[in-house]
């Protein structure tokens, strides 16, 4: 068969793309060569309904070891007592809770998109505002962060039978005993979306959610370094208190609820290549190296917010404890908006994306904010000195907006700067 040189050449120009530039997208990484090679390897060819051991088709005897390795290493990495590592994305594992612990119409309670929240949180346009019926929390105007009394009135006053903590733009620690707390008190379970911090998490470096959360779901491409996939934990397993009864009466086992809401109730066979590919990513990450990442993203994102204030920008909740920041441009002035800065960032080689602010003024293709995070550029080999750098870049590059002989010197530097940090040498 002929090579498709279209279809290498882009992925050639994709490749050249994210080793000249700054990566920024708080939501993206850099996998290990080896984490690469699994997801591109031949059990791509395999299916494998079912779980380990228990398979719908012949021949599964090494994608079931396979993935018997990536949920032990990832019950290690997590210290929690059951994973199911078959979900596609971080949408399809909240698919799978939802499926197996709710029914059409029952109530859930969110973190509102708008204020950092995430799209399978409740919002109106997906599944979880369509089938189920959602209310918010969100954070405070004034101090830009979420008020745990603030979320146990709306609890109380909802009466939710699923509570969603777990954000996509909220830089700071979420309390989850008190999240607990709060369930307990209304009868809701509580499940953390942990897709953005997990990789700190996992290494001690923020709040644990797994012995408060009753179920945990993550993506693995983020801080967590693996092929872009999902996962689902419990730190105990427990009997499921509103689902479905056993042949005798007693509620299902939570684990058999969630399996079956994975597979066959969302999903068909798994991608046995992406969960090799999990399982070096839980293999990389329960490495002390690791740790050393995790700790050194922090580091570089504490120190980019603060380059990034001594510029004159704005912080929502004035900083971060986690690995990205959220920045409200309208204190910059009228003319920035989040669609100008990742507009203008991109002709230098610099990514970033435009971000709804909390109480947000302008349409979300406009936006008021952007997000900058510094999982992939921390992978890069890159340290806090680099930070005031890449503040002044963009510092720069906002400024000369209309200056397109500007923004291509500026370019040259991205490029230059990025040269001493190789990608996949
Ligand atoms: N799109 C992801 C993010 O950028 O945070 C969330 O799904």
């Amino acid at each position: 068969m002929q090579r498709d040189t279209l279809i290498f050449d882009l992925i050639q120009q994709e490749f050249q793309r994210q080793t000249e530039g700054i990566e920024l997208i708080a939501s993206e990484n850099f996998v290990s060569k080896q984490v690469m090679e699994a997801a591109g390897s031949v059990l791509t060819n395999k299916y494998a309904e079912g779980l380990p051991n228990k398979r719908y088709y012949g021949g599964c005897g090494v994608v079931d070891q396979i993935e018997q390795l990536a949920i032990d290493r990832l019950k290690e990495l997590f210290a929690c007592e059951w994973a199911n590592v078959q979900p596609h994305s971080g949408a399809q594992a909240n698919a799978a809770v939802m499926l197996g612990v709710l029914n059409p119409g029952d109530k859930i309670l969110g973190f509102d998109l708008s204020h950092g929240g995430h799209l399978t949180h409740g919002s109106l346009v997906n599944f979880s505002g369509k089938l189920y019926t959602p209310s918010f929390y969100g954070v405070e105007e004034d101090s830009g962060l979420i008020n745990w009394n603030t979320v146990e009135e709306i609890a109380c006053r909802e009466k939710p039978k699923l509570i969603i903590c777990g954000a996509s733009s909220y830089s700071r620690d979420w309390d989850y005993a008190r999240l607990r707390a709060i369930s307990d008190s209304v009868g809701a379970l509580l499940l953390a979306d942990i897709s953005h911090p997990s990789g700190l998490i996992a290494k001690g470096l923020l709040n644990n959610p797994i012995p408060h959360c009753h179920i945990v779901t993550s993506t693995t491409h983020k801080t967590l370094r693996g092929p872009r996939g999902g996962i689902i934990m419990m730190g105990k397993d427990f009997a499921n208190p509103w689902g479905e009864k056993n042949a005798k009466g007693e509620p299902k086992i939570m684990s058999a609820v969630l399996d079956g809401a994975v597979f066959p109730g969302t999903q068909g066979g798994p991608l046995e290549h992406i969960i090799a590919a999990k399982a070096i990513a839980f293999g990389e990450a329960l490495t002390p190296e690791f740790e050393h990442y995790g700790k050194q993203v922090i580091v570089n994102a504490q120190a980019l917010a603060t380059s990034m204030v001594n510029r004159g920008y704005s912080i929502i909740s004035g900083g971060t404890n986690n690995h990205l920041m959220l920045i409200d441009l309208r204190r910059k002035g009228n003319e920035f908006t989040g669609k100008l800065a990742e507009n203008t960032l991109v002709k230098c080689d610099i990514t970033i994306n435009k971000n709804t602010v909390p109480f947000e003024t302008r349409s979300p293709f406009i936006t008021s904010g952007m997000r900058l995070g510094t999982a992939a550029i921390t992978t890069r080999g890159l340290k806090e000195n680099q930070m005031d750098t890449i503040a002044d870049l963009i510092d720069r590059a906002l400024i000369s907006h209309h200056n397109d002989l500007r923004l291509s010197e500026i370019k040259k530097e991205v490029h230059a700067l990025m040269s001493q940090f190789p990608l996949y040498n």
